[in-house]
């Protein structure tokens, strides 16, 4: 187990675009003329399920279930996404999001040392596009050797497919990478295709349940803004950076027969 590539999730781990994500999604219900409005606390339940267009649905089931009978009601709900997917993009340009502390000082660290970059989401292509353009810049997607989103695995995490479609791209097994996660989905989608991950805890998954994780931080640090530890090492405030990531892989067992077996650890 050497590490050979960072494999980073997007939403809440990159950025915290959550919170962007309810708006833009409360802003298209209410540009079709619904009066449906999603607090805090309801999009807090409903990021249980990945994706958009399956939280609408699930929205639908639970809230509105007359809605069910709607003729195309499919095709609707992805109307109704493609919308809040416009609304959303706008609202990234527009606005003022930053990468969350030591993301864009890990990137370019793991470049330096020659290590592969990868995303795998579940979010939309439109979004990683519409972020990268406020923050890094859109050629900085080229540094990236595999971009696994919604499009490359339309069945969303805790489903593992897009971790498998990524490490295909990378043709590496799982444990030669680390992958940077928020969310409980997250950790059992890294580590179901055999692939340690660090949690760094976002603002809409705190006290979830990251167990299987190599660790849990409140965030992956800076030298003058050190990570808390939250849980799964020692509680030594730190950074991440290429050297520690190797550390910590080293130190991890994974059967050395799989790359789609759970991960034991944490
Ligand atoms: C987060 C998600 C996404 C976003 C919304 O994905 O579950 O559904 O909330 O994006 P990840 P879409 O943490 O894997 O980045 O509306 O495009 O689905």
């Amino acid at each position: 187990m050497t590490l050979k590539a960072i494999i980073f999730d997007v939403d809440g781990t990159l950025a915290e675009t959550e919170e962007i994500h309810r708006k833009a999604f409360n802003r298209a219900l209410s540009d079709a003329g619904l009066d449906w409005c999603w607090s805090r606390e309801r999009y807090r339940e409903l990021l249980a399920i990945s994706g958009g267009k399956e939280r609408i649905r699930l929205y639908i089931e639970e809230e509105h279930p007359d809605f069910l009978t709607r003729e195309n009601l499919a095709d609707w709900i992805a109307r109704l996404h493609q919308d809040k997917t416009k609304i959303y993009a706008d609202m990234i340009a527009a606005g003022e999001i930053e990468l969350r502390p030591g993301v864009e000082r890990l990137i370019r660290e793991a470049r330096q040392a020659g290590l592969k970059l990868a995303i795998a989401t579940t979010t939309s292509t439109a979004n990683i596009i519409a972020l990268f353009d406020a923050t890094l810049g859109r050629e900085a997607l080229d540094w990236f050797d595999a971009i696994g989103a919604a499009e490359q695995a339309p069945n969303k995490k805790p489903d593992s497919s897009v971790y498998l479609w990524v490490l295909e791209k990378l043709a590496l097994p799982g444990s030669d990478c680390v992958a940077i996660e928020d969310t409980r989905n997250g950790v059992l989608a890294a580590t179901g295709a055999g692939v340690p991950v660090l949690v760094t805890q976002s603002f809409y998954s705190e006290g979830e349940d990251f167990t299987g994780a190599l660790a849990v931080l409140s965030d992956l640090g800076e030298p003058d803004h050190p990570y808390r530890v939250l849980a799964g090492l020692e509680n030594t405030p730190g950074w991440v950076e290429p050297g520690r990531l190797a550390r910590w892989l080293e130190s991890v067992e994974i059967p050395a027969d799989t790359t789609t077996g759970k991960v034991e650890v944490g």
